[in-house]
């Protein structure tokens, strides 16, 4: 009987750990957005926008190319909505040399009293060589229409959409590892 039960036992404690698993992030835990191993089908992207990348990865198998031609865009919705609690967003950039590209970086988000595009976003100029690991806090970034921390539904990559982007065509860079960061860790903006 003792040794029936421990199984049962096992059961209840491996469910709650599972169970606990999936509940919401921590303020102090790190949180995946993409990591780019399963490949780029997530992505909606402009044609020849975005290719999957397993020869510059920054971690894991696989990484993904984005194009800085004219028009070039890149997104994918994000299962994780609510960023509240967190402290912003980190990713890998790799640049094979310093161009004059601007791009936009956007997390479109909601408002229920707009009809138009609500969204955070910031500029990156692609303006380095080598990998570059991005940190930026929730005040990186400019809000259109009334965005909120507590409804962010797509990650979007841009060469298009306003006027102060600045393509660089037949160039393109390497990301990785989008992460959400504890509150602690968002500190500052760096490159390694
Ligand atoms: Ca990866």
């Amino acid at each position: 009987m003792t040794c029936r039960l421990k199984p049962v036992l096992f059961s209840l404690a491996a469910a709650a750990f599972l169970s606990g698993s999936t509940a919401p992030a921590s303020p102090t835990a790190q949180v995946t957005i993409e990591d780019f191993e399963q490949g780029i089908s997530p992505w909606k992207h402009s044609e020849n926008g975005l290719f999957a990348e397993s020869d510059k990865v920054h971690e894991g198998m696989q990484a993904a190319r984005f194009a800085l031609d004219e028009g070039s865009y890149a997104e994918r919705v994000i299962d994780f909505t609510d960023w509240s609690a967190q402290g912003g967003l980190s990713f890998w950039m790799y640049s094979p040399a310093p161009t004059d590209a601007v791009i936009g970086l956007v997390l479109t988000s909601h408002n229920p009293d707009s009809e138009g595009w609500v969204y955070f976003y910031r500029e990156i100029s692609i303006d380095w060589s080598g990998w570059k690991n991005f940190f930026l806090r929730k005040d990186d970034f400019r809000g259109a229409r009334s965005p909120s921390w507590s409804d962010i539904r797509r990650v979007r990559f841009s060469v298009t959409d306003w006027k102060w982007v600045v393509p660089s065509p037949g160039d393109a860079v390497v990301i990785d590892d989008l992460r959400l960061l504890p509150k602690e860790t968002a500190a500052k903006e760096e490159t390694k």
